[in-house]
């Protein structure tokens, strides 16, 4: 098997992730809460404190902050702290912060020149692809660019790091590798501000011995269960077999584990923009089959996306929802309003319309993840705005 897409030449793939992305933008912004723990809260609104963490930086991680706990929880996890930062998040900041630098990245890959060359092909354009992947994540394939040579990416990757802190203030974690699935378990291998390159005559080292809830994708459920079966490692994880994976877990998800352990990712770098669009996907407590089981959680996202589209001033037109189903797959669905609309309700009770339909014409869905978006979005000048989907950093690597 070759780490590529059905060519001989290996391909050289990095992903770029920004670091503690939301406090870090904090940070940038007010100098003076440097060194302190900071934590960026969305805040409920029900009492003072009810609202859970959105991200925190290193400092508040070290004593057992994270996304996802309670403002409450992280408050007495930094009581020593005389005074612990707690900031409300800030949307419109952060996707401005995000577009500048997705921005940046893309051009400034595509026009580097690499030291010591004066040919052509290093100078060449055309042949970098950028895939925009969330708020702060990107892959950018340089193949190409870099003629595939390793040690000429590091030199690439490298200069990008210090030109995005330069430009943006901002520190990343880049992974190079032959394919995406390494590329994005690689970024996050030296966190903050890290770099990791895996070529291919490590690749099967390198998974080996990684530890299987870093392949994306495997979330707490399966790395429990994975665990149970005696199951650590990439190595573990190949040893137990194609077969008894897909018994184990069904063809698609038996068959992504499987390949994950071996390293091999055949998914092809999509030279896409920030898309147009803002978003949100929870994960649900249980799996579900009928709307009425999550009738709270459909109130929270649509809210949440509201906000995020009120906070940036846009109209929407387009609403879409995508369900992520118990065994990996997805489902999106969309439909177009008459007229652009600002409107809770209209969003909500569209929302409910489609995800209804969705799930009586398929009534055997076990529902896992559920996202909610807008696009077609126009601002208060009627013109089209670049904006996010968050929270789908996992989608596009576990088709
Ligand atoms: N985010 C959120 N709620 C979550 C997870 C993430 O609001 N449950 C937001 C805040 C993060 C951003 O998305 O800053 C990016 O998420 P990451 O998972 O990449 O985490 P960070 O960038 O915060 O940290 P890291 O340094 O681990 O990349
Ligand atoms: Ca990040
Ligand atoms: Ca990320």
């Amino acid at each position: 098997m070759n780490y590529s897409d059905n060519t001989s030449t290996p391909r050289i793939i990095f992903h770029i992730d920004l670091d503690y992305f939301f406090a870090q933008c904090e940070e940038i912004r007010r100098p003076e809460i440097k060194g302190k723990p900071v934590v960026v809260c969305v805040y409920s609104g029900r009492t003072k404190e009810s609202g859970v963490v959105s991200t925190c930086n290193y400092l508040a991680r070290k004593y057992g902050v994270k996304s996802g706990i309670s403002i409450k929880i992280a408050k007495s996890k930094l009581a020593l702290f005389s005074l612990p930062v707690f900031l409300p998040s800030d949307m419109k900041y952060y996707s401005e912060k995000s577009n500048n630098t997705m921005t940046l990245i893309r051009n400034f890959v595509e026009n580097y020149t690499l030291s010591g060359t004066g040919s052509v092909i290093y100078q060449s354009t055309k042949c970098v692809r950028f895939e925009y992947i969330g708020l702060d994540e990107c892959f950018v394939e340089v193949t190409e660019k870099v003629a595939s040579d390793f040690m000429k990416a590091k030199e690439l990757a490298n200069t990008l790091k210090k030109q995005i802190r330069k430009e943006t203030g901002l520190t990343c974690s880049v992974g190079i590798a032959p394919n995406k699935l390494l590329s994005k378990i690689a970024s996050d291998f030296h966190k903050p501000d890290g770099m990791t390159m895996i070529q291919p005559a490590e690749v099967k080292n390198f998974i080996s011995k990684c530890n299987v809830d870093k392949i994306p994708g495997i979330g707490h459920k399966t790395s429990a269960k994975l665990f149970e079966m005696g199951i650590r490692t990439g190595d573990q994880l190949s040893a137990f077999g194609f077969f008894n994976l897909i018994d184990a877990f069904g063809k698609r998800p038996g068959t992504y584990l499987y390949n994950a352990a071996q390293g091999i990712d055949d998914e092809p770098v999509i030279s896409r923009g920030s898309a147009k669009q803002i978003g949100r996907i929870i994960t649900l407590k249980k799996d579900v089959s009928q709307s009425s089981e999550i009738d709270t959680e459909l109130q929270y996202i649509c809210k949440s996306v509201h906000k995020m589209a009120s906070d940036q001033n846009v109209y929407f037109r387009n609403i879409g929802i995508t369900l992520i189903l118990d065994d990996l797959d997805n489902i999106t669905r969309s439909r177009s309003l008459k007229t652009h609309s600002s409107d809770f309700d209209e969003l909500y009770s569209t929302v409910k319309l489609i995800l209804n339909e969705t799930l009586n014409n398929n009534p055997n869905l076990k529902v896992r993840r559920l996202g909610v978006k807008v696009s077609d979005l126009k601002d208060n000048e009627g013109q089209n705005t670049m904006l996010n989907f968050l929270g789908n950093n996992n989608i596009n690597i576990n088709k």
